[in-house]
């Protein structure tokens, strides 16, 4: 089995229904297991500032798909939540990106681990570090020493 990190977003419709309905969908992954959820953050929006508060979250699965694979049930479950792919960085009823998979690093066109901007964002570093506070992102370092650089971001916990 393997350790797999999920970040969660949202801000459109009820953000907070949807992530905590996210979760849930999580929990019924195939050949995974749910091990973790973290608090819910109201974020400001990063990249495109005129769009809605996001609400942030994320998650740690154990699972015996590949990172591909996950990536794909990961992309389903967008789709289930009415997810539309159109403007970079702009409004999503849900969002869920896979942050890291063990402690691999790839580039694949489609998928590239650690997670390229994970490092550079309160909005996944912030729900990372409570659900993994001794975690080392490959190439990076521990979680928790990413963390005073981005706390001017504006994130709140629920
Ligand atoms: N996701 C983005 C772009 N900007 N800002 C916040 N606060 N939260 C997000 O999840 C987010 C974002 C692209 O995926
Ligand atoms: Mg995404
Ligand atoms: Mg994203």
């Amino acid at each position: 089995m393997s350790l797999a990190y999920v970040a969660l977003g949202a801000n459109l419709g009820d953000p907070a229904a949807t992530v905590r309905a996210a979760f849930a969908a999580l929990s019924n992954l195939p050949d995974s297991r749910l091990l973790r959820t973290s608090s819910l953050y109201r974020t400001a929006p990063v990249g495109l500032a005129d769009q809605p508060e996001f609400i942030n979250a994320a998650a740690a699965l154990e699972t015996s798909l590949t990172p591909e694979a996950l990536l794909d049930t990961l992309f389903d479950i967008e789709a289930r939540f009415g997810r539309i792919r159109a403007e970079r960085n702009g409004p999503r009823t849900l969002d869920l990106d896979l942050l890291l998979y063990d402690n691999l690093s790839l580039a694949l066109p489609r998928l590239t681990l650690p997670h390229p901007r994970l490092h550079l964002r309160a909005f996944v570093l912030y729900p990372l570090a409570e659900i993994a506070p001794g975690l080392d992102i490959p190439g990076r370092g521990p979680v928790t020493a990413w963390l005073p650089a981005v706390a001017n971001q504006g994130i709140a916990r629920l």
